[in-house]
């Protein structure tokens, strides 16, 4: 079903592309008719354009509300060329067939992304260009759409190929552009409005997304993927700007996610830190008072897993920390920003991707979070609890000491960003032994105390650094098993959530052998 592009009507509010564009539509012979601020363009090129106020027989009028809907647009969209009765509609009516509509909408994610008030965010909710949309994409067994601008030389390729003609092939695929598109439009606005009224109830509807990149291929190569970008805008990976690097992997992408979400619980001003993440876990954090000793800190806790790692930073990378971070195999760098040295150093590894942030996300933002079921969508809100807003119930005979206090919560910190069940070790803001992602808590507690003993082997320390530790579990333990490996490994303080039908038999073992424990009363599974 070849179409030849008789009339087209081009709408846009992203002008780029569209003088060259519409020049090389006039050159097919294709009328063009559009509407006021995309008409005057046309004009000031040079172009012959129709105003679409001709075509409707109204002037555009509500400060531009109400311009394209109208029966003479909507008919020109929506006739089946071939049925007669349309045909006799068209006749009657004195309809012109539309064949080709270009429509960008109002910038409305753009609009609330810079910060707009309520009612200017609300004026560029766009109707009548989606209604455009949606008709042409409905049609398009006769009507081609263009809802995106990099498709214009797609469309001038088809047009050249077919001696002016679209082909069905084409026009079906950009229907399916087209109402993706109105979806995410959609989807924008409903978000918009939720966290307009602070609405923190799971909305799948509001998870339209643009895709932003195809990727190479999954989590595996036999897998297809992309990458898709939400209306939320959170500094990370999203957002980030890539100074350098091979293009970004499916797991890249979720790993580097997992290592700036993890940093984005130490504020920068408290103290420079480091994440180091292996397969979505991290597998060294630290505090310290500079980036390189953060980092420093960091890769001592597990250097064999760090290889091949992502590091992100709280702070903007500087000389020291890049120098450090470059000598050992790194895949990626995520940082909010990054001095011009930092840069430079970099540079030196060519495959190293380097992304700047522009910002360090907040811990306590809202947000949901969407992971896909047989058949359906779970949908959360994120988990943006802080062990600062959380009251430490001591429920030992011994209380935690002031250093304590700090590592434990340091340790807390870091299990919420752990897979479960978590077990994490911490000694002067650094951790010293993680367990992740074990279906018993008995051996994430083992195996953390184990890469310890690895750890102490390597650095040739007399003893592991669990010695001495503080000890994190994102979870109760159900039992005293967990703990007792715990208190073996050398931990002397716990942070735990509390809440097992068994915390006597816990908080009796920690008494017993004088451990000092917490409880947080929230818990953070995450798997
Ligand atoms: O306010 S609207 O929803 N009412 C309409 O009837 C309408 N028709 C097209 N906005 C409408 N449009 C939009 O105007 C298009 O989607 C496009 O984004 C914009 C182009 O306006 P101009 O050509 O005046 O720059």
């Amino acid at each position: 079903h070849p179409r030849r592009v008789t009339r087209a009507l081009l709408s846009v509010s992203d002008k780029s592309g569209l003088i060259e564009f519409a020049k090389a539509l006039g050159g097919f012979g294709i009328e063009l008719v559009s509407t006021g601020g995309t008409a005057k363009a046309l004009k000031d090129a040079g172009l012959r354009v129709d105003d679409v106020s001709d075509l409707t027989g109204f002037p555009e009028m509500m400060d531009g509300r109400v311009k394209t809907l109208h029966p003479n647009v909507h008919g020109g969209l929506l006739a089946i060329r071939n049925n007669a009765e349309h045909a006799a509609a068209m006749t009657a009516h004195n309809i012109k067939a539309i064949d080709l509509l270009v429509v960008n909408l109002y910038p409305f994610e753009e609009t609330v992304a810079k910060g707009a008030d309520y009612d200017d965010c609300v004026e560029n909710i766009d109707i009548g260009g989606p209604a455009m949309i949606r008709a042409a994409a409905k049609n398009h067994g006769d009507v081609a759409v263009v809802v995106d601008t990099t498709d214009y030389s797609l469309v001038l390729e088809e047009l050249t190929r077919h001696s002016g003609m679209t082909t069905y092939e084409t026009r079906q695929k950009l229907a399916a552009k087209a109402y993706a598109r109105t979806a995410a439009y959609d989807a924008a606005i409903s978000n918009w409005f939720a966290a307009t009224l602070n609405n923190d109830t799971p909305d799948y509807r509001a998870f339209g997304g643009r895709l932003a990149q195809s990727l190479r291929y999954g989590e595996n190569p036999h897998q297809t993927a992309a990458v898709y970008r939400t209306p939320n805008v959170r500094a990370g990976v999203m957002t980030a700007r890539q100074v350098q690097g091979k293009e970004l992997s499916y797991n890249n992408i979720n790993d580097t996610d997992a290592a700036y979400e993890a940093i984005a619980e130490f504020d920068p001003k408290r103290a420079a830190a480091c994440v180091i993440v292996k397969h979505a876990n991290p597998c060294g954090v630290a505090e310290g008072s500079s980036l390189l000793e953060a980092y420093k800190k960091a890769l001592a806790c597990d250097s064999t897993s760090a290889f091949g790692g992502i590091v992100a930073l709280n702070r903007p990378l500087d000389a020291e920390a890049a120098k450090a971070i470059t000598e050992i195999f790194t895949e990626v760098i995520i940082a909010p920003s990054a001095s011009d040295e930092a840069i430079a150093i970099v540079a030196g590894k060519k495959n190293l991707r380097l992304l700047l942030a522009g910002g360090v996300p907040d811990p306590r933002d809202k947000g949901l979070l969407v992971k896909s079921v047989a058949g359906g969508l779970l949908v959360q809100s994120r988990d943006n609890a802080v062990v600062d807003d959380m009251e430490l119930k001591v429920v030992t005979k011994r209380a935690p000491t002031a250093a304590e206090l700090s590592d434990l919560r340091f340790a807390f910190r870091v299990a919420k960003h752990v897979k479960s069940n978590t077990i994490v070790y911490a000694k002067d803001l650094a951790t010293v032994g993680i367990g992740a992602g074990q279906m018993s808590r008995v051996d994430s507690a083992r195996i953390a105390a184990r890469k310890a003993e690895d750890a102490a082997k390597e650095l040739k320390l007399p003893a592991p650094l669990t010695k001495g530790s503080v000890v994190a579990s994102d979870a109760f333990f159900p039992f005293a098993d967990g703990l007792l490996v715990a208190i073996e490994a050398g931990a002397t303080a716990v942070i735990q959530p509390g809440g097992s039908m068994r915390d006597n038999e816990v908080i009796e073992a920690a008494d017993k052998h004088g451990i000092a424990m917490v409880f947080t009363g929230t818990r953070h599974f995450k798997h």
